[in-house]
């Protein structure tokens, strides 16, 4: 299952009392203080890790509370450290403090930690109060208390491209022939229901992940079919991959669903719209395509169109070297 928001509660350890105690032995009956300080609580840390995908457990488990400090003991013995607990999410995961609603982290990067709840520090021992004038003290202090605060985990993929087109434009089908992912398949409307990334594999060994998206339909910025829920893991893509089915196979004109789609993009968020695009028309293989590309390109005067058929596995080294040049020229910039 795709989750991309999720709230969870955690709170991180409490430190360990420091420890009251004099030694004492037969021939040392009045040893001193030798009460140890209390270990620290542990921390609750996030990690961003690149084979995780959703939010999904987080759902499940809402809640999480790392480990106390042990309290400190006699002997001058520290109290054990609580243990920490680390929390890993996909990249890309954006964390709120669900109160104020502040970012505190977005964790873009394999391996970025952030520390989401910091444990209690350790409390001090009586040895620790010993001085010339007091050579037996009983004071000591508590532990802190731990951090506890509910946060709000947001997932917005990191994709450097994204697939964008009507439902049962074929995207599924291409990054299937384009990658070595599989996204399902189908002839109906809404079968990809959760993004999917796929790694393209370029001729000079760099790569970049390709997101296939729900299908967007007219309306989608309001909501409409899957809607913009969607919308916002292309957000971070560098550029965008708009399929359109030449064929027409579900009667619609091709002309039309790029007007459509380019004015979903825009209703969202007129900065996505502007972005890069490369157009794909696919479904060549289909009878009227032709003539369909014919009036598309008539309309759309001078937009390069990449004529593929993604199911025959046409065409998709064109497109996937055009991907090439658009991400990396932007990289250079
Ligand atoms: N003839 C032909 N059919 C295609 C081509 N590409 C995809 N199809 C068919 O179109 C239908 C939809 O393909 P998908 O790849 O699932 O489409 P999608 O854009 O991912 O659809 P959603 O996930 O619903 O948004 C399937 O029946 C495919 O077999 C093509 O190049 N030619
Ligand atoms: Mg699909």
């Amino acid at each position: 299952m795709f989750v991309d928001k999720a709230k969870i509660q955690v709170t991180a350890g409490d430190g360990g009392r420091g420890c009251c105690s004099f030694f004492r032995a037969k021939h040392n009956p009045k040893g001193g203080p030798d009460g140890g300080d209390g270990g620290d609580g542990g921390n609750v840390i996030m990690r961003a890790d690149r084979n995780l995908a959703t939010l999904c457990d987080y759902i499940y488990q809402p809640q999480y509370k790392a480990g106390r400090g042990e309290h400190g003991s006699s002997n001058q013995k520290h109290g054990r450290n609580g243990e920490d607990v680390i929390l890993r999410v996909p990249l890309g995961t954006m964390v709120f403090d669900d109160e104020s609603e502040v970012l505190l982290a977005d964790l873009t990067e394999e391996g970025q930690e952030i520390v989401v709840a910091k444990g209690g520090v350790g409390g001090l021992g009586n040895s620790r109060f010993k001085s010339s004038t007091n050579q037996a003290p009983r004071r000591v202090t508590p532990g802190t208390v731990g951090e506890s605060r509910t946060l709000l985990l947001e997932l917005k993929v990191m994709a450097d491209i994204a697939l964008v087109g009507y439902p049962n434009a074929g995207k599924s089908t291409f990054i299937s022939a384009a990658t070595k992912v599989h996204s399902r398949i189908a002839s109906y409307p809404f079968t990809t229901l959760a993004p999917v990334l796929g790694i393209l594999d370029f001729k000079d060994y760099s790569k970049a992940v390709i997101a296939d998206i729900p299908g967007l339909i007219e309306g989608a910025h309001r909501n409409v079919g899957l809607g913009h829920a969607f919308l916002k893991h292309v957000e971070r893509c560098r550029a965008l991959l708009i399929i359109i089915d030449m064929g027409a196979m579900d009667q619609r004109d091709p002309r039309n669903d790029y007007a459509v789609l380019l004015n979903e993009l825009a209703s969202y968020d007129e900065e996505l719209a502007a972005r890069e695009k490369i157009v794909v028309a696919n479904k060549m293989d289909l009878p009227d395509a032709k003539a369909n590309l014919t009036k598309f390109k008539r309309k759309y005067k001078g937009l390069e169109v990449i004529p593929i058929s993604a199911k025959d596995g046409i065409g998709i080294e064109d497109v996937v070297d055009k991907i090439h040049d658009v991400i990396f020229k932007d990289q250079e910039r």
